[in-house]
């Protein structure tokens, strides 16, 4: 396995043009959602199972997930619809040009090639909203609990489609969270559904009073490049300032794609780079 990177900062990764491209392409995937089956899915009345099948359905697909409290006891949205939506995941560039190219931008393959200079494999692309108000909190989490390969080698980008700053919940970091072993892994039996969480290693996440926090803020059209082991997280967007940002996530193509990941992307064709 190669050592878990930290985080880099990228400057300047996207043009205006190309961010107006795929704020373009976001704005159309939500115009055409039908919400009403979402709302069926995130109300209170859904059951565990409705939810765990969309979710892993949203491994090959666009799918939108909302926003905690958005949908009201007659399954009537309670914000405009643009701002009910919590992400939209997980194979956009299977999907969408803008998106396809983003998984080819020179700058992100040049960054993956530095770690290793041998074909890539995008797995997953995710929208993260965080509406003004209401974009709802990331909890600290290490994305190779989710993510998981052998030997482990996923690597995440997360793009600023706006300004992020403290005020309107840009990402942190854990100082030195890619050194920490894995805490756990949530391992999905695809043949009936089920799920758990398996603990691997004993973890702090980091003191609520931020000694061991670093944010990281980013202009619009910055980027950060970071290892499966450093834990994360984003608070809620309080502000009036909406965070808008695209995560994008690899793994080195030799390596093998644990088979009980909730992510299967079953037929779609590899996205290699
Ligand atoms: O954008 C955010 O607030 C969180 C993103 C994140 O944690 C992730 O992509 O793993």
């Amino acid at each position: 396995m190669l050592p878990s990177p930290g985080f880099r900062h990228l400057p300047a990764v996207l043009t205006d043009h190309q961010r107006a491209g795929l704020q373009a392409s976001i704005n159309r995937m939500i115009e055409g959602f039908d919400l009403a089956a979402s709302t069926a899915v995130f109300s209170t009345a859904a059951d565990a199972q409705t939810r765990d099948r969309y979710f892993l359905d949203s491994a090959r697909g666009v799918s939108p997930f909302l926003e905690a409290g958005c949908v009201d006891a007659s399954g009537a949205l309670t914000r405009p619809k643009a701002e009910c939506i919590n992400k939209i995941g997980h194979a956009l560039h299977d999907h969408d040009e803008a998106f396809a190219a983003l998984g080819r931008h020179p700058a992100v393959v040049a960054a993956l090639r530095q770690v290793a200079d041998e074909p890539w494999a995008l797995m997953q692309s995710m929208v993260i909203m965080k509406p003004p108000g209401i974009g709802g909190e990331v909890r600290w989490h290490q994305d190779g609990t989710f993510l998981s390969d052998q030997p482990e080698s996923v690597i995440g980008f997360w793009f600023a489609l706006e300004d992020a700053t403290p005020d309107n919940a840009c990402l942190q970091f854990k100082v030195d969270g890619h050194l920490d072993p894995l805490s756990e892994r949530y391992r999905v039996e695809h043949a009936d559904g089920s799920n758990r969480f398996e603990a691997l290693a004993p973890l702090a996440w980091p003191d609520a009073d931020g000694s061991e926090t670093r944010y990281a803020p980013c202009k619009a059209g910055d980027a950060l490049m970071f290892g499966g082991r450093i834990a994360h997280a984003s608070s809620t967007n309080q502000s009036s300032r909406s965070r808008r940002a695209i995560t994008l996530h690899f793994r080195r193509a030799a390596t093998d794609w644990c088979r009980d990941n909730w992510l299967q992307r079953a037929a779609l064709p590899d996205f290699l780079v």
